[in-house]
């Protein structure tokens, strides 16, 4: 759901999710509080941040050694924006450059590998709407952390990050991809649905070139031929801000989901706040998505978009396009 959190909203967030202590964590709980939008799309997150809240309170002046706030694990991060992607790869290979490239969050960039202790979200603003990328910790081949698993088991797309300008860049995606295979953990170039309607079993998933200095696609499709495995390869240089636009279009493709813009009658459509929906959603998913109450009352809607007539009536069961206009009448 659109919640069109500010850019001072997410830093609260990644604040948050970055705290270690309990005081640190309801610091940032009450500026996310603060700072959230207020409208109908953000209740739920308004009375999650009050539960939250409220629930830290007690724990801190019950001063409950075994409190709640003591087991908060790092790696719980629902996904936000209108998808999640996992950045996963070896050491100094470029995954906190990447996050740190297109979002604000303090995430920490070095020479030296081990540098990133512990995951980092970062909301990245792509067109109209806001995807959600994961920095985490290396993976190697001694050590994968049980919480990271679980987050890539969890999330919509994991991008598996190399370093396009060192002699083992196909190796390290190649380490990367049989120590995810290991953890029954395959990835495919095509969206969740898909894969299971196919009957396998895994994630989507594509791979970033990091110091990339390619800039043909002949090039490119050597590197994927050696590689050897159907995943797309994004090729980016995170201090030229290099690869992204096309980056965020694979994985606007994986996460497979589509923009609706809503609109009252006799208005025009709020254009900065699209509402995400998986693809193949009806009227009456988006009327969920607005409000819970909203599909009961929803007696008809008005929708223009590609191959539409203009304002078209339609009922509860109509699919939704990218980029549809709908106009709900109640
Ligand atoms: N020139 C260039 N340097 C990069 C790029 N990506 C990462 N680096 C550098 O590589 C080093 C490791 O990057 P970092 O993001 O910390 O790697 P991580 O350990 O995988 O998070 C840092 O010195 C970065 O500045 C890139 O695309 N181009
Ligand atoms: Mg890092």
């Amino acid at each position: 759901m659109a919640v069109n959190a500010t850019p001072e909203y997410e830093k609260a967030d990644a604040r948050y999710r970055a705290a270690t202590t309990p005081a640190d964590q309801l610091d940032a709980l009450q500026e996310m509080l603060r700072l959230i939008p207020k409208h109908k799309a953000s209740e739920k997150l308004q009375s999650d941040l009050k539960r939250k809240i409220s629930a830290l309170r007690k724990d801190m002046t019950s001063g409950a050694p075994h409190g709640a706030s003591q087991h908060v694990d790092p790696y719980h991060l629902p996904p936000g924006g209108a998808g999640q992607v996992v950045l996963v790869g070896l050491p100094n290979t470029g995954k906190s450059s990447v996050v740190a490239a297109v979002t604000t969050a303090p995430v920490k960039v070095a020479e030296f590998p081990f540098s990133t202790s512990h995951p980092v979200p970062g909301m990245w603003h792509w067109e109209d709407t806001q995807i959600e990328l994961v920095d985490t910790p290396p993976i190697t081949a001694d050590h994968i952390d049980g919480g990271l698993v679980n987050l890539l088991r969890l999330t919509g797309v994991v991008a598996i990050v190399a370093d396009e300008s060192s002699p083992d860049s196909l190796d390290q995606v190649q380490t990367m991809l049989s120590l995810l295979s290991q953890r029954q953990m395959e990835l495919f170039d095509l969206p969740a649905a898909q894969i299971a309607a196919q009957g396998r079993t895994g994630k989507p998933g594509l791979i970033i070139l990091t110091h990339t200095k390619m800039n043909d696609a002949a090039e490119l499709s050597a590197f994927a031929e050696l590689l050897g495995c159907k995943l797309t390869v994004c090729p980016v240089d995170c201090q030229e801000k290099r690869g992204f636009k096309d980056l965020a279009g694979h994985i606007w493709r994986l996460l497979n989901v589509i923009r609706v813009y809503t609109k009252r009658p006799g208005q025009k459509p709020d254009g900065s706040a699209p509402f995400t929906l998986p693809v193949g959603s009806t009227l009456a998913d988006l009327a969920r998505a607005i409000h819970r109450d909203l599909p009961e009352r929803l007696k008809f809607a008005r929708i223009w978009g590609d191959g539409r007539h203009p304002g078209q009536q339609a009922n509860r069961s109509e699919p939704l396009h990218d980029k549809d206009v709908v106009e709900i009448h109640e």
